[in-house]
């Protein structure tokens, strides 16, 4: 799979070199190509924002920066282009699901004030927020989606791990637990060490149901 971002700050995602996903791209499982919108900038001073028209605080991403460094992208026709922002549709584990059956995304990240509203329109296939509140860039919301989505390529997990975790069926996982069989006096569920896989299959699944009604029963109505 291969994740495209534009971004005037592509020195934030070197944390994607860590841990499974780190992993996953030293074995070409995914490729993450990092797109500087500065690059693509043909000003003496390589600016890539102006103030808004009509007035008020900050700066706004010019289009024409950012559409060149879109057109720089090869096979840009068959890309889904994503833009990271508080108005998408909220991200949630289908939509995340749904997102790892492209081949090619590209993400559009803002920053500042945003960026201007005609390129948006013109290049943008949709809109996803990782939640209601106000980041300063769509660079953590994009690093999020990259995470999320690069667990459904095959090879990035392990096992089986990702069709047993939380929200696969819709709801939330059970508790897991490892040695010491004591711990400050509490034991591990006994059933746990019964080597009874069916008994233990069953204790998850009511767990699952039972942590699901206390902490969100939101979750047993909406969704997949
Ligand atoms: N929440 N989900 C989010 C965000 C920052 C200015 C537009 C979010 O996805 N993105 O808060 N993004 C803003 C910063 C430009 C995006």
């Amino acid at each position: 799979m291969k994740f495209d971002v534009l971004t005037l700050f592509p020195e934030m995602f070197e944390i994607l070199n860590q841990s499974i996903i780190g992993k996953a791209k030293e074995k070409e499982l995914i490729n993450i190509n990092l797109i500087n919108i500065r690059d693509f900038s043909k000003d003496k001073h390589k600016k890539v924002d102006d103030t808004p028209y009509g007035g008020g605080a900050g700066m706004v991403i010019r289009p024409d920066v950012v559409y060149e460094a879109y057109k720089s992208i090869p096979n840009i026709e068959n890309a889904k282009v994503i833009y990271m922002s508080p108005q998408g549709n909220i991200l949630n584990q289908k939509k995340v699901e749904d997102l790892s059956k492209n081949k090619h995304l590209v993400i559009l990240c803002g920053h500042y004030e945003g960026i201007d509203q005609r390129v948006l329109d013109k290049i943008v296939d949709e809109e996803i927020s990782i939640g209601d509140y106000v980041l300063t860039g769509g660079e953590i919301p994009a690093m999020v989606l990259i995470d999320s989505v690069s667990r459904y390529v095959e090879g990035v997990l392990n096992q089986e791990s990702v069709k047993e975790e939380s929200f696969s069926n819709g709801l939330l996982e059970y508790p897991q637990y490892t040695r010491p069989e004591i711990f400050e006096g509490e034991k591990v569920p006994e059933i746990l060490l019964s080597g009874h896989h069916q008994n233990i299959e069953k204790w998850r699944n009511d767990k699952s149901l039972e942590i699901t009604k206390n902490k969100r029963p939101d979750l047993l109505k909406n969704n997949k």
